[in-house]
This record gives structure tokens, C-alpha cells and sequence, in this order.
């Protein structure tokens, strides 16, 4: 076990839905702080460097399409091994695959459209907050 920061997105689609209560209520009821928090819609240098990993991916075109297209949601969110237990809270990629219960499970039916982004390990988290809230953790 050990103390983590994570970064975690309401997606475009989770925004446009109205679905930025319901996803802090969960990670607030269970138990993790939020220790930033900004609504802002991402310019495409910043999300093809999030998306780093996926330059190659053929969804890329689509997937940095999809999330500057509208206002998100970022949140610097921290606590006990928060990294993997969002990525719990949040479910599978594809929503279809994802447990009844989980954020993608209870909302969503389409990968490209999952509501929420979590990063995937300590690594991602140090950089995605680095790039979302620079200087800041
Ligand atoms: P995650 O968001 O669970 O970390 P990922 O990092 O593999 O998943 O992919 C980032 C996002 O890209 C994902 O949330 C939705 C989109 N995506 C992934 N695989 C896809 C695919 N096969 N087709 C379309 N979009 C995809
Ligand atoms: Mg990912």
C-alpha cells in the first residue's frame, strides 16, 4: 500500500452528459481527496502528448479529435494505492467489457466514448500531472 496521485479526466462525453457529479461522488464517497481541480477544453499539442502512447494507434486522429472537442474535466485525485483502485472504480476500456457497477460499466456502451481517463501507472500519473497541472505535484 501507498499514498498516490493520480490523474483522472471527465472526458467531453462524460461533461456533455452531465455525469461530473456523479464521477466526483464516487471517488469522493469512496474515500479519495481531490486535490485539484479545472474545466477547461485541452489544445491538441496537449492532447497528443497525453495520448502519447497511441501516435501509432489508428484511433489517434479520432481519439485527440474527441477530446479537444469539447470542455473536460482534470483532477489531481490522491490516496491509498489510487492509481489501480480508480482504475478499478472506472472499469474496462471497452464499456462493454466493463463490470456492472464500475463508472464505464454503469454509463457507457462505446470505447470511444468511455467518460473517464485514469492513469495507468505511477509513471503516467507523474507525467499526465505534470502535463495537466505543471509545477503543481
Ligand atoms: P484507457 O483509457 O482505459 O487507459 P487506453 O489507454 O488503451 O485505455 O486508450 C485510451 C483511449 O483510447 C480509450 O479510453 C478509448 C480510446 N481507445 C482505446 N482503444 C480503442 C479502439 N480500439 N478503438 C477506438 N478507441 C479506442
Ligand atoms: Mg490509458
Amino acid at each position: 500500500m501507498a499514498e498516490q496521485q493520480t490523474l483522472i479526466l471527465v472526458k467531453p462525453d462524460g461533461v456533455q452528459r452531465g455525469l461530473i457529479g456523479e464521477v466526483i461522488a464516487r471517488i469522493e464517497r469512496k474515500g479519495y481527496r481531490i486535490d485539484a481541480l479545472e474545466l477547461g477544453t485541452l489544445d491538441r499539442a496537449t492532447a497528443e502528448q497525453h495520448y502519447a502512447e497511441h501516435t501509432d494507434k489508428p484511433f489517434f486522429e479520432e481519439l485527440v479529435g474527441f477530446i479537444t472537442s469539447a470542455p473536460l474535466v482534470a483532477m489531481c485525485v490522491s490516496g491509498e494505492d489510487v492509481i489501480a483502485s480508480m482504475r478499478s472504480l472506472m472499469g474496462a476500456t471497452n464499456p462493454l467489457d466493463a463490470t456492472p457497477g464500475s463508472i464505464r460499466g454503469d454509463f457507457a456502451t462505446v470505447i470511444g466514448e468511455n467518460i473517464v481517463h485514469g492513469s495507468d501507472s505511477p509513471e503516467s500519473a507523474k507525467r499526465e500531472l505534470d502535463l495537466f497541472f505543471p509545477g503543481r505535484f
